[in-house]
């Protein structure tokens, strides 16, 4: 910055953009990958907001080569003039003001992003170097930025354009001394685009990666259809229940609601609700709105048609969300955000304008479709009768539990501590490996349950059908936090829940069964992060005296590699976990000081429900297509 022009507003400034750099977890969560993810969306949050208001419809999102990010949208462009209150360009007031969003925006629905516009500047503040150029007036204007924010280059009309041409493209590096990592993930930005695609219903977007020789088009997301083709996207490999998506759309005092819904024939549902294109993990009003209605008006028809008999309970909330396919979406140009995580919507008002549009639309798609509505009714009352048997089993599994933890029929070896926070729990494949398993563990800490027959797929099986299931049962009483209603996390008699199976196709299956359960059944405790998965070693290499396991093949390279050439080298292939003698288990998997364990983390809850939908579900082709083309990314299922 040029020393004659630094006044008292540029020095507010940089203590503006200084503070972002001193606690950037403030603005964007955390400098992990998630966190340089982040910048991405909130430069895209400034043309959704664009999009939203009506003046854009193609937005292009861009990895460059060195793994700078362009986004560039064909809008009104960011205004060029001079800002009265500050005496710069507004485009350099974006920039470098924090706080500058709300207070330039004329109403709309600019929040989309959660840092109510200030995300530009954030976003420069976190950036080595950022370049904003506006097409407008038939003038290209350009401003350049480095360093955490400072004014490189002020805003200069650097050329001409079609007279026509509106829109700006921004430009940024991300710092390396903010962010643990500087490298973007394709899949990551492209399932975020999808998404926005989705949840804006004629918006195209573009994703293109140029680190990739070969991806010179990139791909294109563009939904005219909106919500609708989402649920037709998620219900793609399931069995649905009619042709027609449900889509009802309502406005009011600026707010719009939107849910579209398509029931399956299967046993778990996928309920996703959005408020300005933000995922409310933990529902709120509008979710709420929607599920009252949907239980009342499902009932109501079921009287009135004489499915539902006088002697019959009604159906509950439970049992009518049952292969139940919907994505919730309000646009609220005021939204109130409840909850730890923020993750809840709390404006009473969407209530009502949900449970309104929801019951008529949704009353009227009954009485138009009454074969449909019969199977889903049907449905709905097989799942409350299953939901009435799985209370009877859970009673059971509870009673076991509370009156006799040890005795599991003899299967649970557990261990002496009590104190949950120092146990872990090995679920072992086969018997033998769980006899060396019981030998070779620390019986302080460390208890065995081998598992002996198949666990049964619950993405197939209602919770009556899992409860009557003998692995399942002793897995549940085994963990103590109970199941369904009865959950409860703090009850957990483990820290670690650890999976240890072979690294062949069975074991694999095993794993990949063991996780549906977990994360149909016991979801908090994978989101917790207490489950793992033990890595048994595929090498060993003894060299001398001393002894090496590795993990794969790369690292036995990279080992070999590291030893001096002229000393003989032996390695051996590990065998199956069965065929190891107890010291070789504990020494490889089990003991704390030498074993890796991989944490099994639900990054993104719609991508983990598909993984499992394709991997587990009622259709054979999507799974045998999935385990064929990424037997590898099965091996290292991270949810
Ligand atoms: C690639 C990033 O920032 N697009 C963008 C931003 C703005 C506008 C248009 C815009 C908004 C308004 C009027 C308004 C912004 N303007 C401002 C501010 N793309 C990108 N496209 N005219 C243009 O909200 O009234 C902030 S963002 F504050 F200057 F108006």
């Amino acid at each position: 910055m040029n020393n004659e022009h630094y006044d008292a507003s540029d020095i507010q400034v940089l203590e503006g953009l200084e503070a972002v750099r001193k606690r950037p977890g403030m603005y964007i969560g955390t400098t992990d990958v998630k966190g340089l993810h982040h910048l991405v969306w909130e430069i895209v949050d400034n043309s959704i907001d664009e999009a939203l208001a009506g003046y854009c419809n193609n937005i292009e999102i861009i990895i460059n080569k060195g793994n700078s990010i362009t986004v560039k949208d064909n809008g009104r462009g960011i205004p060029v003039g001079v800002h009265p209150k500050t005496g710069l360009s507004t485009v350099e007031t974006v920039y470098t003001v924090l706080h500058a969003g709300g207070k330039f925006g004329g109403g709309g629905y600019k929040v989309s992003g959660g840092l109510h516009g200030v995300g530009a500047s954030v976003v420069n503040a976190l950036s080595s170097w950022v370049t904003v150029t506006v097409y407008k007036d038939g003038k290209i204007h350009e401003a350049k930025f480095e360093n955490g924010g400072k004014t490189k280059q002020k805003l200069t009309v650097i050329g001409e354009c079609e007279p026509d041409r509106t829109g700006t493209t921004v430009t940024f590096k991300p710092d390396p001394d903010i962010f643990d990592t500087d490298i973007y993930d394709y899949e990551t930005l492209k399932v975020r685009t999808r998404e926005l695609a989705f949840l804006n219903k004629g918006l195209m977007l573009t994703l293109r990666d140029d680190r990739d020789e070969e991806d010179t088009t990139g791909e294109t997301f563009h939904y005219e259809g909106g919500i609708s083709e989402y649920v037709r996207y998620l219900n793609r490999n399931k069995t649905p229940i009619g042709e027609d998506i449900i889509h009802l759309e309502g406005e009011e005092d600026n707010i719009i609601f939107e849910v579209a819904l398509q029931y399956n024939t299967g046993y778990t549902d996928s309920i996703y609700s959005f408020v300005n294109n933000i995922n409310t993990h933990d529902g709120g009003t509008h979710e709420e709105g929607v599920r009252r209605a949907l239980t009342r008006v499902i009932n109501n028809y079921a009287r009135k048609n004489n499915i539902l008999k006088e002697k019959d309970d009604s159906l509950s909330g439970e049992d009518v969300k049952e292969g139940l396919t919907m994505i919730v979406s309000c646009k609220h140009p005021n939204p109130q955000f409840e909850g730890q995580t923020k993750g809840r919507l709390g404006n009473s008002e969407v209530r009502k304008l949900a449970d309104k549009v929801f019951s008529e639309g949704f009353e009227r798609y009954l009485l138009e479709h009454p074969d449909e509505a019969k199977t889903i009714i049907e449905k709905n009352m097989t799942a409350a009768r299953a939901r009435v048997a799985a209370k009877r089993a859970r009673e059971l599994t509870r009673r076991k539990s509370d009156l006799d933890v040890i005795n599991f029929g003899g299967k649970l070896v557990d261990c002496k501590d009590k104190d949950p926070s120092k146990c872990e729990i090995f679920l072992v494949e086969g018997d033998s490996a769980g006899g060396s398993a019981i030998k070779g563990r620390d019986s302080m800490t460390q208890a065995i349950l081998p598992l002996r027959g198949k666990i049964l797929n619950v993405e197939k099986a209602r919770l009556d059908r899992a409860l009557a299931n003998e692995e399942i049962r002793t897995i549940i009483t085994a963990f103590g936090t109970g199941i369904g209603q009865d959950f409860d996390l703090k009850k957990l008699r483990y820290d670690k829940i650890i999976i240890m199976t072979d690294a062949d196709v069975d074991g694999s299956h095993i794993r990949v069964l063991l996780l549906t359960l977990f994360y149909r059944f016991f979801k908090p405790i994978v989101e917790a992060g207490h489950v793992y998965a033990a890595q048994p070693p595929l090498f060993c290499i003894k060299h001398g005296k001393t002894i090496k396991y590795v993990l794969n093949e790369e690292e036995k390279e990279a080992y070999l590699a590291s030893l001096n050439p002229n000393t003989k080298f032996e390695i051996l292939r590990m065998k199956g976990l069965g065929e190891m003698d107890a010291e070789e288990l504990n020494e490889t998997t089990m003991d704390i000081h030498t074993r890796v364990l991989r944490k099994i983390t639900v990054n993104d809850a719609i991508a983990a429900d598909e993984a499992f939908t394709r991997l587990m579900g009622e259709e054979v082709a999507p799974r045998r297509e999935f385990i064929e083309t990424n037997a590898q990314y099965v091996q290292n299922l991270d949810i």
